[in-house]
């Protein structure tokens, strides 16, 4: 079945919103302004936009530390987003999560996590919860080559798949943890193998071609709704920039292979199609980047002008109080 031309004029401007999004709070964090961590998404935008525009508003999904396309592409509003970021009280945690702890449980984003493979396990215990509830809502969860060595990924993958859990287990193969590659760091070499170890069915996709992202996780997403038990998907991918927007690591990739990634860009891509499908004009496009960057400095001007959380508001959202004076 076709995607209709308005639901991929939308991703094209959601993949957009998440680039000019991550280019402006890398520029602010480099800028001194944000605090914290920013892992940029930048060059990834197909597989958030591509899975969770399959996804409906009460199915829950679980992010990682590269977390801000994922959070855009299941709804969440870039103003909080970035005020989050900002560390204001505006923001989605009142300022105390900053980017890799951004959730919204009214839209079922279970969360950001800043610990590498700690949401497959989140979100396999989501997905269990909506088996014993009995209805069609599912379960999703990004996560990178890196996760796949952690055990919350083996422990997560093997209870999923015993108990025919309504999980999607998205795995965004960048290639590289920080400056390792997958190939080095996975025994046999290779991620869908450890996936059919645990009897999940696997497929393999290019990472970088939403249409084709876009149709994998809507079969999957209805076969998923029928709880006949989970599914391995692995996006083919590369990020643009480095592990994290700082100098503090550096860049050890091979230049040529970075540039030759960027040769691949999703969003390009997209449009290149739009244009040849006749779906949209260079000025359609254009106007929709105008209109994206409009939000995104509406969406600093809100962070900005955001107070401060108070050093009272310290002991509000926890557990417990008790022994601090
Ligand atoms: C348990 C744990 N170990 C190490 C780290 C430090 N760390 C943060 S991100 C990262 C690499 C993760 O690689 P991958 O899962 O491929 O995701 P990518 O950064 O490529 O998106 C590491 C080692 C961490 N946050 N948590
Ligand atoms: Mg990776």
């Amino acid at each position: 079945m076709a995607i209709d031309n308005a639901e991929l004029i939308r991703m094209y401007r959601t993949m957009l919103t998440i680039r000019r999004f991550e280019e402006r709070a890398s520029k602010e964090f480099r800028g001194g302004s944000v605090p914290g961590l920013v892992h940029s998404y930048i060059g990834q935008e197909a597989i958030a936009v591509g899975v969770c525009f399959n996804l409906r508003k009460d199915d829950r999904m679980v992010s990682n530390h590269r977390g801000h396309g994922h959070l855009i592409s299941k709804g969440a509003d870039i103003r909080r987003m970035m005020a989050e970021i900002y560390g204001k009280r505006t923001g989605y945690c009142k300022g105390k999560g900053g980017s890799m702890h951004i959730a919204d449980f009214s839209i079922g984003i279970l969360g950001a996590n800043g610990i590498v493979a700690a949401g497959l396990p989140i979100a396999t215990g989501a997905a269990l919860a909506a088996h014993l509830e009995g209805g069609d809502r599912i379960a999703a969860v990004f996560f990178g080559d890196g996760a796949c060595q952690e055990g919350e990924f083996q422990e997560s993958l093997n209870l999923a798949s015993i108990w025919k859990l309504p999980i999607i287990f998205v795995c965004e193969n960048n290639q590289y943890g920080v400056n390792t590659h997958y190939q080095y760091a996975i025994a046999g070499g290779s991620i869908p193998r450890r996936a059919r170890a645990y009897n999940l069915p696997v497929r393999t996709v290019d990472g970088n071609d939403v249409v084709a992202v876009y149709e994998a996780a809507r079969e999957v997403v209805a076969r998923t709704r029928t709880h006949v038990g989970p599914y391995f998907l692995e996006f083919k991918t590369y990020r643009w920039y480095p592990h994290f927007e700082s100098d503090a690591i550096p860049d050890l990739r091979p230049r040529e292979e970075i540039a030759a990634w960027k040769k691949k860009d999703p969003i390009k891509r997209l449009a290149k199609r739009l244009l040849k499908e006749g779906v949209a004009t260079a000025r359609e496009l254009e106007a929709i980047n105008e209109e994206v960057l409009g939000r995104i400095d509406e969406a600093v001007k809100y962070a900005v002008e955001s107070p401060l959380p108070r050093p009272e508001d310290a002991l509000e959202d926890v557990y417990s109080t008790q022994g601090i004076s």
